[in-house]
């Protein structure tokens, strides 16, 4: 039992201003071994990751505010099947997020909420403003418009009821590996995040076969202090593939570089110089001690 691990993706949703980066910072603050990636806006996609342990029960937790875009890099098939899939149906627990103030009158997102196959968790926040009677009210209030799996009151901000909820959730998690190394996180975060930029966008611009064939791998990563300089290796299997992404002179390849170059920067907030290199690994997929090497 004891090498059991959980590990999900806790999706993060609920209209502007309820408290959902202030909630995020109560879960992910306190306890070590996080990342939060450093533009901790709502567009980026993982807001963060927590590793840890309660009562011996291993974790990860993986929070994000987009699920499903980010691939867990851990056995490469299965997650490039898994998590095309985008919206609701990849998060293993849904934390929606309203205030005590809130009228929340959209049907159509509640109707949305109704089907999550993940448990859904109401968070009322905001409840250091309001009297017993009110919260009350409120509780009652969804239970009728929505009757989630469970509601629970909160305070963001001076951190009431954090803990149950922090609880709740490695609860509900299911029985997992971790989707993302955890020394590697702990230790280059950064540099995991840019190799999935460059990712993603080779995954935008070639046919199926080739994204699935190569890997990224940034090996340098120097910030200085108004420009990151970083330096990738992309490995795939064969010649012809690093031909077809070298495209013609080149120019393919140069567009993915571009096209992560101005992510990276709206990502890191900072200047990125980028150089990209193919290198040629015969079956790095089946080469266990070459994952090592890429840091799985
Ligand atoms: P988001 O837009 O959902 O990410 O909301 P934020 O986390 O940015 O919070 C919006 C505002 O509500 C900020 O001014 C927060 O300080 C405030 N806020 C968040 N949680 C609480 C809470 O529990 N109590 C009170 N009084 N204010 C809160
Ligand atoms: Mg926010
Ligand atoms: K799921």
């Amino acid at each position: 039992m004891n090498n059991m691990h959980k590990a999900g993706f806790i999706s993060i949703i609920g209209k502007p201003n309820v408290g959902k980066s202030t909630l995020m910072n109560q879960l992910v603050g306190e306890r070590l071994s996080i990342i939060t990636s450093k533009a901790q806006t709502t567009r980026h996609r993982i807001m963060g990751i927590v590793n840890g342990k309660l009562n011996d029960q291993e974790f990860q937790l993986v929070y994000s505010d987009t699920p499903g875009i980010i691939k867990p890099m851990y056995e490469l098939h299965e997650s490039m099947m898994e998590f095309v899939h985008g919206s609701l149906e990849d998060a293993d627990v849904v934390l929606f997020v309203t205030d005590i103030f809130e009228k929340y009158d959209e049907e159509d997102v509640i109707k949305k909420l109704g089907k999550s196959d993940a448990p859904l968790l109401l968070i009322i926040n905001k409840i250091d403003l309001a009297t017993e009677e009110q919260i009350e009210e409120k509780i009652s209030h969804w239970k009728t418009v929505l009757n989630p799996r469970e509601i629970l009151t909160i305070s963001a901000l001076n951190g009431d009821g954090i803990e149950g909820l922090f609880e709740k959730i490695i609860f509900l998690l299911p029985q997992h590996p971790p989707y993302f190394p955890k020394d590697a996180l702990t230790d280059k975060p950064e540099r995991f995040f840019a190799a999935e930029i460059i990712r993603e966008k080779i995954l935008q611009n070639y046919k199926k076969e080739i994204p699935y064939s190569c890997e990224v791998v940034v090996t340098e990563f120097k910030e200085e202090e108004d420009i990151i300089r970083m330096y990738a290796e992309i490995y795939v299997e064969r010649s012809s593939q690093r031909a077809i992404l070298l495209g013609h002179k080149g120019e393919r390849i140069k567009k993915v570089g571009t096209e992560a170059r101005l992510e990276m920067e709206e990502f890191f907030q900072k200047k990125v110089f980028l150089k990209q290199y193919i290198k040629v690994e015969p079956d790095w997929r089946l080469k266990k001690d070459k994952l090592k090497k890429f840091g799985y």
